[in-house]
């Protein structure tokens, strides 16, 4: 047992939930005892070698003395991968149908067995199950060893397969982990988990885990994914670069599950093109409403009506515009879930309706374990529906959660989605314009992980869409599902409004439904520092739209540490102070008057922004690629900014060099190729290269690639800032804009700079005006 476990175990059990806590977890482990199948004997098996090749359409099978190998590229560009004859679909991940094959690709000999040649990639599939991938040029990305399968009873195999990538290989991804973004040499679990306390960037795994990984080289980048919802580990081995002398040694990754299919995807190209083609796979992010875009704050514990009207009027007076305030459990008549305590919040409609004329919208916390009380609305209903989850035997499982004994809904049974989704109906009422899931890994509170981890039954059963699983298999998309529940009831009852949703869990394809947040980042400098590993790490499996607890979750930050905390998530999709009902206050105006000035300057230039992240959201939506990239994004060839995580560019236009370290009033910052103003100062620096930037507290250090054209708020609407470019080059920019909300076409506007005549011009594609007002920045370091 480890130290924080004991000291969870313990802090549990002397609270209220103790005794329950300790009963729950006897409880997990009986039900465990008595319904998981026994492991048994096991057989191991590897392919053996190959016999015949047969192709079909994007590829063909190879079959092997003991197992095949199913190989189809997809319209599109991704390859699938498929052992012992697993298809691509079913698949919680997948948006809708699998994309068609893609005919002109086809399985034919090779001198070391059979290839597919695709346009992307080429497939090569050697005599004994080793699989490489290689570019277009012929360079290879990576190199799956023959798998290794353990049979058991039941048809669950246990199988782990080895891969080889680059000596100079880095890995992204892998869901939300708060070590990143880059992936240091270690092992990754790939089960959901509530740590259950505030982490940091060595906890892990976190509440979100994907079993997706963004592979960068110098011969290219590519995604593989392993499209299995089973408990599994990712263990990476970084390479050693021989200096030149010729041993390299190649980086190497396994990955190991403990039951569910071997099948796997993988695309390549340029990070934009790689994303795209996986949101392509697995669903576009969701596009909020432009509200989302702006400053939210939450508290655990504002405890009443007053309390909202009091924070929401300190914002106002003061002049710093919050667009929306989220309620958390302590709203709800004793923590159930779709209730309202009308003591403390008495007509919530109508304080829902006070705060919308202030352009401020109400979100609410939603969490799944629905109290085990007859003659409970929910509890009823659901009961009528069969919605909870049951044992083996047919009992309904019981967990321990906030509002005591529980019960969970199965979100993977079409019927219990639909069932769960009518209750937001309720939430439309109190006025709630936007929904924030959280507690759904699921979590069900323990005592002492060795007596069972912190959620259901290993065999719970589930629906599983009406194929029937346990828990092992549903644990890691229950509340992928749960989004789903939420997302497509939002859309039936309010069907010209765009649904607001974000999940603390969540798994591949989550972006589909909506975005995410850190869950319970450690008021700390390395909690801030894991804030922004999590947002990279997380746009590169495709969920761009996240964003810390802005001054760390649990106890109170300095105010120095509450302004660099802010600055950073200025930045950010998702902007949201939040705190414990232990931690204290996170209204700017609580941590003196430096602090609040350093703030309202950050807030003014979100608001100034807005345009061009409300861009950068239609984008995401449109392409995959997230607001939030990694400095290498158009230069994932150059070692050094591979190994940069502490800064990143937003969009196209800006690179974003956060203050990361206590008392630090100057950073350095690494800089992509180009020439790149300091917004601040207007002076210039030419990348490739570092630099080292003033960063005293009232800035964060931004660069502006020249050439760019911004779209920002101006006065009586959106204005562009046109940052000159280079001499003799040109830059450009887009603004996409709507009515914030509702399905109607986007506008979308493409702009070029350039110099004319010695002076700097801005048109727009397609027409005679630009149409907006322009200020052009940066004339000084550029005497024409
Ligand atoms: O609902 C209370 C909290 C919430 O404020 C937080 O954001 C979630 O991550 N919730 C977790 C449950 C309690 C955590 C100790």
């Amino acid at each position: 047992m480890d130290r924080r476990d004991l000291v969870r175990s313990l802090r549990l059990v002397g609270s209220r939930n103790g005794w329950p806590a300790v009963r729950a977890a006897w409880r997990r482990r009986r039900i465990d005892a008595r319904d998981l199948p026994a492991r048994g004997a096991e057989r191991a098996r590897v392919p053996g070698a190959a016999y015949s090749a047969e192709p079909l359409p994007g590829g063909g099978v190879v079959r092997f003395a003991q197992s095949s190998l199913r190989v189809r590229v997809a319209v599109g560009g991704a390859v699938f991968c498929g052992w012992d004859g697993a298809a691509p679909e079913p698949s919680y991940a997948l948006a809708g149908e699998c994309p068609e094959a893609d005919t002109r690709a086809v399985l034919e000999p090779d001198k070391d067995g059979w290839r597919v040649v695709s346009e992307r990639i080429t497939v090569v599939v050697f005599r004994h199950g080793a699989v490489e991938f290689r570019t277009p040029g012929g360079v290879p990305l990576r190199r799956e060893l023959p798998p290794r399968w353990w049979d058991g009873s039941g048809r669950v195999s246990r199988w782990v397969q080895r891969a080889r990538t680059p000596a100079d290989a880095v890995v992204f991804g892998l869901g939300g982990r708060a070590s990143g973004p880059r992936l240091a040499t270690g092992a990754y679990r790939l089960w959901n988990t509530d740590p259950c306390a505030p982490f940091g960037p060595g906890d892990d795994p976190l509440y979100i885990t994907m079993p997706v990984q963004f592979v960068v080289a110098d011969g290219g980048c590519h995604l593989v994914f392993h499209d299995n919802t089973w408990d599994g580990w990712v263990c990476l081995r970084d390479g050693e670069e021989g200096a030149g002398s010729g041993h390299d040694q190649p980086g190497g990754c396994e990955v190991r599950f403990e039951g569910g299919p071997l099948r796997y995807w993988v695309m390549a190209g340029s990070p934009g093109r790689v994303l795209g083609t996986w949101t392509a796979l697995t669903g576009r992010p969701a596009l909020p409403p432009r509200w989302a875009l702006g400053y939210q704050h939450a508290r655990w514990g504002f405890g009443s009506a007053q309390e909202v009207r009091r924070v929401a009027a300190g914002y106002r007076e003061r002049g710093m515009p919050v667009s929306a305030l989220h309620l958390d459990i302590d709203h709800f008549d004793g923590h159930r879930v779709f209730t309202v305590d009308r003591e403390a919040f008495p007509e919530l409609p109508l304080l829902a309706e006070e705060l919308r004329e202030d352009g401020i919208q109400l979100v609410s916390i939603v969490d799944p374990a629905v109290k085990a009380e007859p003659g409970s609305a929910v509890y009823d209903s659901g009961t009528a529906a069969d919605a909870f989850v049951r044992d083996a035997l047919g009992q309904v499982v019981r967990g321990l959660v906030w509002p005591g004994e529980t019960v969970f809904p199965d979100f993977t049974e079409p019927r219990v989605r639909r069932w769960w989704g009518g209750l937001y109906a309720e939430r439309l009422e109190q006025g709630f314009a936007g929904f924030w899931h959280d507690m759904n890994e699921p979590t069900s509170f323990t005592v002492f992980a060795r007596y069972g981890e912190s959620t259901l039954p290993d065999s719970a059963r589930h629906g599983m869409e009406g194929r029937g699983g346990d828990h092992r298999e549903a644990h890691n998309v229950y509340g992928l599902a749960m989004a789903r529940a939420g997302y497509e009831a939002l859309r039936e009852l309010r069907p010209d409004r765009r649904p607001f949703l974000f999940s603390r869990s969540g798994w591949a394809g989550m972006q589909r439904y909506g975005g995410t947040w850190s869950g319970d980042v450690a008021t700390g400098w390395p909690g801030l520092r894991a804030s922004l590993a999590l947002v990279l790490g997380l746009g590169l499996c495709g969920v761009p739209y996240s964003g810390p607890d802005v001054g760390g979750f649990h106890a109170m930050p300095s105010p120095e540490l509450y302004v660099r905390w802010w600055q950073l998530s200025a930045y950010l999709p998702f902007f949201r102070t939040h705190s414990a009902i232990e931690g204290g206050r996170r209204e700017p105006w609580e941590f003196g008057p430096q602090a609040e000035e350093c703030v309202r300057v950050a807030l003014a230039e979100r608001v100034r922004l807005l345009p061009y992240l409300y861009t950068l959201a239609h984008l995401a939506q449109r392409t995959g690629a997230p607001y939030v990239r990694p400095l290498w994004w158009h230069d994932p060839e150059d070692r050094r900014l591979r190994a940069c995580g502490d800064a990143f560019l937003l969009g196209d236009a800006l690179l974003v060099a956060p203050v990361v370290e206590q008392g630090a009033t100057t950073r350095t910052v690494r800089l992509p190729p180009g020439r790149w103003y300091d917004a601040a100062t207007g002076a210039v620096h030419r990348g490739p290269g570092q630099v080292l930037l003033a960063a005293p507290l009232d800035r964060t250090p931004v660069l502006v690639r020249a050439g760019a054209v911004l779209p920002v708020a101006v006065e009586d609407g959106i204005g562009l800032e046109v940052w000159a470019p280079a001499a003799g080059q040109s830059g450009e920019g887009v603004l996409i804009s709507d009515e914030g909300d509702g399905w109607d076409q986007p506008r979308v506007e493409r702009f070029a700079s350039r110099w004319r005549d010695g002076a700097v011009v801005v048109e727009r594609e397609g027409a005679d005006e630009v149409g907006h007002p322009v200020r052009v920045r940066g004339l000084a370091h550029n005497p024409s």
